[in-house]
């Protein structure tokens, strides 16, 4: 298989670095291959389960003199690395970074990021929409960029795609936020884009696809995960999992999405029926009545609680999440509605009451001068991402 190069560029801040982590995952690592000639240190970052190399170019922004130096910085870097020869590091696809947030810049960014790439004028080209946090606004930025893009130097067909992102969850407030967006489509789109001789093949891209889905969708659940304790603390009687209801079902709506799960009249069911797990089962009252007789636990009401309603969240989420990736592969369909219910049902039976146990359990430990609910949220987050 091959391992192309990906050139990503942009403005400081823009979040370039952010998203490189997002779509590497926790297995992101320094390549060997990272260099720092000619005084320009470029980092070039790789990670198992992403078929492409990322090279975080120099930062494109500031003043006009700032904005001269990094567009040199960048072609003298290129022109060392088309001297030596190396197929290993051509550039075999350019992220442009925009930001979703700037319009008025989004000409001047292109215009310049067209120019700062100029020796690699023939690279397919993928424009990289970040922060993208107001979902209303995507399709009109899609617009303006393939528009703009048309006024620089580039060939129209070397624009390949134009993908907004939201590369890490946008809290809102505390229990409302914006979820990852885009990033399995920037890697396929990335993997599409990529010459014949690098690109890895059909059932490569789909395996890696799904362990980078799950890694997104394990950030939305911990985001929920975490509203799910900002509501669960509220001193009103905890009785039933039916507080949890907005944020349960925003986060299967965000999974939904994440899947391609679909908005027809079978997904609007099968989204139906997990949320009733989640809320009003018999499921959900046993394990809230479990957890709450957990023996010795020496925490106040409402951080009991908490942890409760964020591991509710936690469970739901992670059922929900296998439930989709099976659908997705093609081993279930969105009609299997008793399959679907069973499995998120026993998650909250057996997992959350392990799960749960062990969190309340470590809450006992937490020192008196720490906020319980971060610690709280932390635990939960913590045990989402060990999952395998
Ligand atoms: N919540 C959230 N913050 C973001 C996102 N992208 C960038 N940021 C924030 O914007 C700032 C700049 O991002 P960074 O990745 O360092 O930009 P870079 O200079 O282009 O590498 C940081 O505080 C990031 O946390 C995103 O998708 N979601
Ligand atoms: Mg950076």
């Amino acid at each position: 298989m091959g391992f192309g190069n990906v050139l990503v560029i942009g403005s400081s801040g823009i979040g370039k670095t952010t998203l490189i982590k997002a779509v590497l995952g926790p297995d992101m690592r320094i390549a060997p291959a990272t260099s720092s000639k000619g005084g320009q240190r470029l980092e070039i970052y790789e990670s198992l389960s992403v078929p492409f190399r990322i090279i975080d170019a120099h930062d494109m922004g500031g003043s006009f003199l700032a904005r001269q130096l990094s567009i040199r910085a960048v072609k003298n870097w290129s022109k060392d690395n088309a001297l030596d020869g190396n197929a290993d590091n051509d550039i075999n696809v350019i992220w442009f970074c925009v930001e979703g947030k700037s319009r008025k810049l989004i000409r001047q960014q292109l215009a310049d990021l067209s120019r700062a790439t100029d020796v690699w004028r023939s690279v397919p080209v993928i424009v990289v929409i970040t922060k993208s946090y107001a979902a209303t606004e995507r399709e009109e930025n899609i617009a303006l960029v393939r528009e703009q893009f048309a006024r620089t130097r580039r060939r129209a067909e070397n624009l390949k795609a134009v993908i907004p992102v939201v590369a890490d969850t946008y809290q809102l407030d505390e229990t409302t936020f914006v979820a990852p967006e885009g990033i399995p489509e920037l890697i396929a789109a990335t993997n599409e884009a990529m010459p014949e001789g690098v690109r890895a093949a059909g059932e490569d891209i789909a395996s890696f696809s799904l362990k980078r889905r799950r890694a997104v969708a394990r950030s939305i659940v911990a985001a929920s995960a975490t509203a799910g304790v900002a509501v669960g603390a509220v001193p009103l009687p905890f009785s039933d999992a039916l507080i949890l209801t907005p944020i349960e079902s925003a986060l299967v709506n965000a999974l939904a999405t994440l899947y391609g799960i679909g908005k027809g009249s079978a997904a609007k069911k099968l989204l139906g029926t997990i949320l009733e797990v989640g809320t009003v089962s018999t499921a959900a009252k046993a394990a809230i009545s479990a957890l709450k007789a957990v023996p010795g636990i020496n925490v106040a009401a409402s951080v009991l609680n908490a942890a409760i309603a964020g591991s509710i969240v936690a469970a739901i989420g992670e059922g929900t999440m296998r439930v989709f990736e099976r659908i997705y592969v093609g081993e279930k369909t969105i009609d299997d509605l008793d399959w679907a219910r069973e499995l998120v049902e026993s998650r909250l039976s057996k997992e959350l009451v392990a799960q749960g146990t062990k969190i309340v359990g470590k809450l006992s430990g937490v020192s008196a001068g720490a906020d319980p609910l971060k610690a709280v949220a932390g635990l939960i987050s913590e045990a989402i991402a060990s999952k395998q």
